[in-house]
């Protein structure tokens, strides 16, 4: 892993402050407006990436499989990053046939500065990346594909709007980047601090969840799929390899039954690809687990009935 700068690619560990916590690189493509044409735009992504997952997960759910075209990088991300190969469930770059991620980045920017991620969002008109923050492309997915759109739920009801930025800022400290913060700790102290605010987070939502079906409404929304891209992580790797390991997801009974139906929601399960998840973090971070063995468990049921349609 490392990543560029001035167009030069420097092997480099992930950033951590003073105290040894894990800082998380700000993204640099942030257009937020899209125009509305059938394969103008290609996706690159990362099936093990819980952030990538999410933009994933919204082209699926909008039905924008043929407008969207897909790229998914290698699962394991060696020193010159991501690459793309022929692994089962990888996808090459059609575009280039590029070798690694960070060649599409350098033809965006020849002297680009910064950290080689998923998910990126690619024009092809313009021949250069739109975006490359997941959060910023979830929303565009929504919104901006009105006409080519297929969708059955709408991930970003207007009236909801609000609520769903609230709560997708909420999880996003102490959940989403809490387990990374946990596992890539460099100190005791990051790490007791990081893996205290994940589980205070995760008890605050059990109990939400154990009266409500859905984070923000009645319906699945952005919120949702920013929990679930963490918690269908979590009993798989984070637990082991994250050291987030108060409790597992499958011990907290609603945060369990919300994975379960979420993960039943037609689309959703075809965006998750277990192998992958587990051969990334266990074969890509070194430092946590040296011998790059993949464990082979543990066996959790998605597909068991969740029981939260009368809530
Ligand atoms: N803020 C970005 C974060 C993306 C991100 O950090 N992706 C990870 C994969 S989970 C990555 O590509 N890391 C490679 C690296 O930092 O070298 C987003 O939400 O899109």
């Amino acid at each position: 892993m490392g990543q560029f700068v001035e167009g030069v690619w420097h092997e480099r560990g992930f950033p951590v402050d003073s105290k040894g916590s894990f800082v998380r690189a700000k993204t640099t493509f942030h257009q937020k407006s899209l125009s509305e044409e059938q394969e103008r735009y290609h996706l690159y992504i990362s099936l093990a990436c819980p952030w990538a997952h999410r933009t994933l997960m919204t082209r699926k759910l909008n039905g924008l499989d043929s407008v969207i075209s897909l790229s998914v990088v290698d699962p394991f991300m060696d020193k010159e990053g991501w690459f793309f190969s022929k692994a089962e469930g990888a996808i090459p770059d059609p575009l280039f046939n590029a070798r690694t991620l960070g060649e599409i980045y350098l033809k965006a920017d020849p002297n680009y500065t910064g950290r080689v991620t998923v998910p990126v969002l690619w024009d092809k008109s313009e021949s250069t990346i739109v975006n490359n923050e997941s959060r910023e492309i979830m929303r565009m997915f929504n919104r901006q594909f009105p006409k080519l759109s297929k969708k059955k739920i709408d991930l970003c009801p207007a009236r909801f709007e609000n609520e769903i930025d609230q709560v997708l800022d909420e999880i996003y400290e102490p959940i989403n980047n809490g387990v990374y913060r946990s596992g890539f700790a460099k100190t005791q102290e990051a790490y007791d601090e990081a893996v205290t605010d994940l589980f205070d987070a995760l008890e605050r939502w059990e109990r939400h969840l154990a009266h409500h079906r859905f984070l923000v409404g009645d319906q699945p929304t952005e919120a949702d799929i920013s929990l679930f891209a963490t918690l269908i992580r979590f009993d798989l790797v984070y637990v082991n390899h994250f050291k987030c390991n108060i409790k597992r997801i499958v011990d907290f009974p609603a945060l369990w039954g919300f994975v379960r139906d979420f993960y039943q929601i037609p689309g959703v399960k075809e965006t998750c690809h277990f192998g992958h998840i587990k051969e990334h973090y266990f074969r890509s971070h070194e430092k946590i687990n040296p011998t790059r063995i993949v464990p082979k468990g543990p066996v959790l049921d998605f597909d068991a009935p969740h029981l939260r349609d009368n809530l």
